[in-house]
């Protein structure tokens, strides 16, 4: 998987993708991200990347020309043209179902937005998709494309082990975590619930079933319904 982000903030995306886990994989070639400066493809000779608005208004715009080049820049050097997302609060929420999607594209062009926003013109040309990573308005896409890139990137083959990338017990079976404990066995006087102590594998499976039940129930009541319908749908299925 190869994942281009194209971005006026190069340095600030490059700092969390060379640490931890997303590091770690890009130094063992697991995955190929590059972070592309839109300034660099400039051709104006004060290297501007933004002018007002036409018809008036507040900020400014990031104007096509440098975004375009930039795109065709990646397009070149990839061979092919990548599956490109504008990171934008009016694109479709972020799930980890779209995660799983993406990851069968070969390659992706983030771009992110600065300033008031983006000359439509480009986003008419190059834009497949607009994705949103929640209800709230950030300074930048720069955040939303590292989200979109983590949540990707952990799924990229020999990133994780494929048991944890792709974890039973997580929003893939529809049912929040269990909780989880480690030494010591007494905190602050409270203790690790003893049946986790006990070497009973088959009572810990289901101690661990009936707290993400309880835990989902608890915390996501609409996320808890939806996995009892699918339940009961299996079942009628299953009686057929
Ligand atoms: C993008 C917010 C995606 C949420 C981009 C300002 C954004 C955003 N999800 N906010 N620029």
């Amino acid at each position: 998987m190869r994942i281009e982000i194209a971005t006026l903030f190069p340095e600030m995306c490059e700092a969390y993708l060379s640490e931890s886990i997303v590091g770690r994989a890009r130094k063992a070639g697991l995955i190929d991200i590059h972070c592309r400066n839109i300034r660099d493809y400039t051709l104006d000779k004060h290297r501007r990347v933004d002018d007002k608005p036409f018809g008036g208004g507040m900020g400014m715009v990031m104007q096509a020309e440098p975004i375009y080049r930039c795109w065709q820049a990646a397009c070149e050097e990839m061979g092919e043209r990548p599956h490109t997302i504008y990171l934008s609060p009016q694109g479709r929420t972020l799930t980890q179902g779209r995660a799983v999607e993406l990851l069968q594209e070969s390659s992706l062009f983030l771009l992110c937005g600065h300033y008031e926003g983006v000359d439509q013109r480009v986003l008419d040309k190059i834009v497949d998709e607009e994705i949103s990573i929640g209800d709230y308005v950030l300074t930048g896409g720069e955040l939303p494309a590292l989200v979109l890139t983590d949540a990707i990137a952990r799924m990229c083959p020999g990133v994780l082990p494929a048991a944890i990338a792709f974890e039973e017990e997580s929003h893939f079976s529809g049912l929040l975590e269990y909780p989880q404990y480690t030494r010591p066995e007494v905190w602050e006087d409270m203790a690790v619930p003893p049946v986790l102590l006990s070497g009973h594998h088959r009572n810990i499976t289901l101690w661990h079933r009936e707290q993400s039940l309880q835990v989902t129930k608890e915390k996501r009541p609409e996320m808890y319904e939806a996995y009892l319908a699918k339940q009961e749908a299996l079942k009628n299925a299953d009686d057929m």
